[in-house]
């Protein structure tokens, strides 16, 4: 009923996709006042209590990720991860700076948690940058970004990941984007469809440190590879990706990629990209094993899914996966015992590029009319799935298979609950729902609009995260926050899984230019290059004042001396751009040329201590 009224409203459902901002479900309230007494008193976290979950959601274009409570939805910590942020110093000093490479955005979409046999480890929070190719490693142990890989070479896109293995083997990326490869070719783009490609890659994982390397390429198609999802049980050692533009459109792919009825989902054999590449079947390109799939059978398959697939999710026990046409009300789900059958008997319906295509109808469970515009679905380890719906702003709460024959006759009736969301949901998530064990209690619904239901801050407006509860046959709505652009998608981790530190205990400091006494701090030269080593402590700097020459090269390593934790100190220098914070127990180092002639001040930028205001000093730069 509530499809079909919405479908009346919003005219097509093209159309409704590309309007619907204009398109808000019927029985949207504004407000949900008459359960508010029992939602207020189970998102109420009392002063001093923690909350029960971590939630890591994405930052989008801010480059960063954001850490909150659950249930509060208090934000809690802001990771800066692909653009410099000076609230934390991210970026300015030299290690960080290095790690960002030159680049002063990133494009945050899929955290992706470290696994350790199928459920979270604690250990790790991976993260991809659609816009510069790159992927992250955030270390739970101090919520800091330690790796940044990338831009991955071959590869040009990177929105189709991160997916993390059953043991973190690897973190699984695919390509939105196509070029000309390897990158930096140029080729005519009217040639898109000879000259343009994908690739699926493996980053693989070192199960000790977390490092990250490029394992393994696989060349595909120039389609543009979407959302995935990594298997277990019965699809362990598989990925999934769906894409959009298989009619390999280069241009107005607002039409152009939608002709088609349906477009191809990756089933990819990662165990055996792994394998053909120990055993040389990769050439090299740009210093990578690339694998042509048409050269290693049993490499990967295509599966058609109707109209422009977004998400694709394994369930909990690796045997349904949920693949959601955005443009067509409804979610398929494959089922992958019938995949791995239909592979061993060839039940092919063709082939594209030398890849079989698997046959639809013998793959497919079942065509969940979930509703309007299905983007992605998580599941609760109950038997149950939810699934967004973009362009109903709602969430629909549907039973996996195994489906009675009375079900499967009228697949409505496997739907078993609705909840509008406010407005036009994006990802949702579920604690777990990529492992093997999800939590099951609560669901954070991550949408794209929230016009009208906050204070007026003009015409940017924030993002709305809600908070629904899953716990019993009925979702509840319990919260609604606001965010910055955007939150893509997110991880929740329950708060026991993890134990993060509070200092860098002094015996870990290991940086060689770390000075823990007053009296090893000091200015040495060399040339042009000075070399400072400062010690901050609560309230001074030592030294507190450096003399330099104009356009110098200046070095300082400030070392945190304190072990009390939240003590941090800044070192801000007034007109030199310069800006790092210094955690205790830590040592950090800031190069740069002095200016111009002239005194200047720098300062202690975090609130340190009652005499905070007196932590400062001066450089003093002589003609
Ligand atoms: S996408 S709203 Cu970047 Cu994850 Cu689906
Ligand atoms: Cu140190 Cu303020």
């Amino acid at each position: 009923m509530t499809t079909r009224l919405t479908f009346l409203v919003c005219g097509s459902l093209t159309a409704a996709l590309l309007a619907s901002a204009g398109c808000n479900p019927p029985g949207a309230t504004k407000s949900a006042k008459g359960d508010s007494t029992s939602a207020a008193a189970r998102t109420f976290v009392a002063p001093g209590d923690k909350d029960e979950y971590y939630l890591f959601y994405s930052g989008g274009h801010s480059g960063q990720v954001y850490v909150a409570g659950i249930p509060s939805m208090r934000h809690i910590s802001t990771i800066p991860v692909f653009a410099p942020y000076p609230a934390t110093g991210y970026g300015f000093d030299e290690e960080s700076k290095k790690m960002l490479g030159g680049f002063t955005w990133g494009d945050v979409h899929h955290p992706g948690l470290s696994q350790t046999d199928g459920k979270y480890d604690g250990r790790w929070l991976f993260v991809n940058d659609n816009a510069n190719n790159r992927i992250a490693r955030v270390d739970l142990r101090d919520f800091k970004t330690r790796q940044i890989l990338g831009p991955i070479p071959n590869s040009s896109g990177n929105h189709g990941s991160s997916f993390v293995t059953e043991n973190s083997e690897y973190v699984l990326v695919a390509t939105r984007f196509s070029v000309p490869l390897p990158k930096g070719r140029f080729a005519e783009i009217a040639d898109y469809k000879t000259e343009f490609n994908g690739m699926v890659s493996g980053i693989k994982v070192d199960p000790k440190s977390g490092e990250m390397a490029v394992g393994w390429q696989i060349l595909t198609p120039p389609f543009n590879w979407d959302l995935g999802s990594t298997g277990k049980g019965p699809s362990s050692g598989w990925a999934f990706w769906t894409s959009y533009n298989s009619e390999m459109a280069h241009e107005t792919l607002e039409a152009n990629s939608t002709q088609g009825e349906r477009d191809y989902a990756a089933i990819v054999n990662w165990r055996a990209a792994e394998q053909a590449v120990k055993d040389g079947k990769g050439t090299m390109m740009a210093g990578v094993a690339i694998l042509d799939p048409a050269k290693v059978p049993g490499l990967m398959y295509f599966l058609a899914v109707p109209k422009s697939p977004h998400g694709i999710d394994t369930d909990p026990s690796g045997r349904w996966i949920a693949a959601s046409g955005k443009l067509q009300p409804v979610t398929s789900v494959f089922d992958f015992e019938k995949i791995q059958k239909a592979i061993a008997d060839r039940n092919f319906e063709g082939e594209v590029r030398g890849v079989p295509v698997l046959k639809h109808d013998a793959v497919i469970e079942g065509e969940v009319p979930v509703g309007l515009g299905p983007l992605h679905t998580q599941y609760d380890g109950k038997g149950n799935a939810y699934t967004s719906m973009y362009v109903e702003s709602a969430v629909a709460k549907w039973s996996l298979p195994p489906w009675t024959d009375a079900q499967k006759k009228d697949l409505n009736t496997v739907i078993l609950d609705k909840i509008p969301v406010h407005f036009n949901i994006g990802h949702l998530v579920i604690g777990g729902s990529d492992t093997k064990a999800p939590y099951g209690q609560y669901l954070v619904a991550m949408n794209k609009l929230s016009k009208g239901r906050h204070l007026g801050v003009g015409p940017s407006q924030p993002e709305s995260s809600q908070l629904i509860d899953i716990s019993g046959n009925k979702m509840t709505m319990l919260y609604e926050a606001y965010t910055e652009p955007e939150p893509h998608f997110a991880q929740i981790l329950k708060a026991d899984a993890i134990s993060p530190i509070e200092v860098y205990p002094k015996a870990e400091n290991t940086n060689p230019h770390a000075v823990w006494e007053a009296t090893q701090a000091g200015v040495t030269r060399s040339g042009n290059k000075v070399d400072v080593k400062m010690v901050a402590i609560r309230s001074r700097f030592v030294p507190d004042t450096i003399e330099v020459k104009a356009g110098d090269e200046v070095t300082i390593h400030v070392t945190n001396v304190e072990q009390t934790t939240d003590m941090i100190h800044g070192l801000g220098i007034a007109e030199h751009d310069m800006n790092i914070v210094v955690d205790p127990g830590e040592t950090k180092t800031m190069t740069f040329t002095a200016g111009k002639a002239g005194v200047y001040p720098f300062y202690c930028t975090n609130f340190c201590s009652a005499l905070h205001q007196e932590m400062q000093g001066y450089l003093a730069v002589r003609p």
